[in-house]
């Protein structure tokens, strides 16, 4: 068996911003049109008027600011309310692969490594561009990486479950590194029609390599110690776009369900004591106590979600440095969001320091990986 470590990541940020001003703006312009178009229904009561948004509830209920799009003129059009992306023909570099080769060339870079030194491809993400062939395997060819690549889905936790499918098979020997990306377009898939959400997403891909501890040269490579993942069924977290809507009456209808949905207080209130649960119990079956750790890297959805579980896990408040969070500049980032913390908060640690990447999302989904960073300089 190998021991395992992360020797690079890496972050492509989309070049676009939508604030939380211009989100706010455009959807109430929105808001305003519609109930404009059914004055008469919601006058006779047939309708209710849909109600305006506001910054301040945003930033308070949810710790975001801003948020990076791949396209924001679509985005913030009231006319139009979703990112207008063109259509490459199947010659190009579809666009998940183009944000992961960016992400992914950081994160060779940084581990000091190069396509001959990896054996497969991991694509990890909330969603993907289409069913087939996979994502992971055009960002293969287009480094040029020998070997095999997949594409997997868990939600907000896709990444944590892709280090531990990654670590489990370079633990064992199937590879000797392996490259993960997380392209996470969630404006494609996001409401932004609908207030209670609106502000929730924003766009980026991460990356993160993995290998052999032993072959690590990286000066902030982490030894992963521990990985664990679970699920448990919910429907609070639902989206009901797939392969199979065409074969449903109505099928081209504008449903709401078609994109992001979720009942967001009871996801709040339900998550977070089931994932403070898991990384305490894996804590613990570890022999890691919580004060030994140095920083822990959250999935990025509500900044109280996270001051929350941080308290749990530590018994008091975690401070900004012990668990640093990214969600007021890129929102909610599905499952690249803990990796955009670790990427931009782990090199200033020295050797020997403990900490945790969790992630929680729909399914439910959790994953917690403890890594260790390694003495290499
Ligand atoms: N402006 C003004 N008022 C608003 C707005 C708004 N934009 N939105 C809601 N309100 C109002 C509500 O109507 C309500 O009013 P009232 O009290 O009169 O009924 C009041 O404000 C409070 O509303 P909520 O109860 O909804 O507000 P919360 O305090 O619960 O905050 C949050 C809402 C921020 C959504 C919070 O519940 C939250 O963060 N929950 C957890 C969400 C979460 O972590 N979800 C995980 C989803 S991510 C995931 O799993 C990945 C899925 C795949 C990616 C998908 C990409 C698109």
């Amino acid at each position: 068996m190998y021991r395992v470590a992360i020797s690079g990541t890496g972050l492509f940020t989309p070049s676009e911003v939508i604030t939380n001003a211009e989100l706010v703006a455009a959807y109430n312009a929105y808001a305003e049109q519609q109930n404009a178009a059914n004055f008469a229904a919601i006058e006779a009561g047939e309708k209710q008027p849909l109600p305006m948004s506001n910054e301040e509830f945003i930033v308070k209920a949810s710790g975001i600011e801003r948020r990076y799009v791949m396209d924001k003129t679509g985005v913030l059009d009231p006319n139009i309310m979703r990112p207008v992306l063109r259509e490459r023909s199947d010659d190009e570099l579809s666009i998940m692969a183009e944000i992961s080769v960016a992400a992914a060339k950081e994160a060779l870079e940084k581990a000091g490594r190069t396509a001959e030194d990896v054996d497969a491809v991991i694509c990890a993400a909330s969603n993907h561009e289409r069913a087939y062939p996979a994502i992971s395997i055009e960002v293969q060819q287009a480094l040029g990486i020998k070997g095999f690549a997949f594409d997997m889905n868990v939600a907000c936790s896709s990444a944590t479950f892709g280090i531990q499918a990654a670590a489990d098979m370079i633990r064992s020997g199937s590879a000797r590194a392996i490259l993960m990306v997380n392209p996470e377009i969630t404006s494609g898939h996001h409401e932004w029609r609908d207030r209670d959400c609106h502000f929730i997403f924003g766009d980026v891909c991460t990356a993160v390599l993995l290998e052999r501890a032993e072959t690590a040269t990286s000066s902030n490579a982490w030894e992963i110690l521990s990985t664990r993942c679970a699920t448990e069924f919910s429907n609070n977290i639902r989206n009901n776009n797939g392969f199979l809507r065409r074969t449903r009456e109505g099928h081209m209808q504008d449903r709401r369900d078609m994109q992001f949905m979720q009942e967001g207080r009871r996801v709040f209130k339900q998550v977070v004591p089931w994932v403070a649960e898991l990384m305490q119990s894996h804590l613990a079956d570890e022999g890691v106590k919580p004060e030994e750790l140095d920083r822990m890297w959250l999935h990025q959805a509500n900044k109280s979600m996270n001051d929350l579980i941080g308290s749990r896990v530590l018994g008091r408040e975690p401070s900004r440095e012990e668990q640093p969070n990214v969600l007021q500049e890129y929102a909610n980032t599905s499952s690249a969001g803990s990796i955009i913390a670790f990427n931009k908060f782990s090199d200033d640690l020295p050797a020997d320091s403990l900490g945790v990447i969790c992630s929680f999302g729909a399914g439910y989904s959790a994953g917690s990986v403890i890594v260790k960073k390694l003495a290499t300089a």
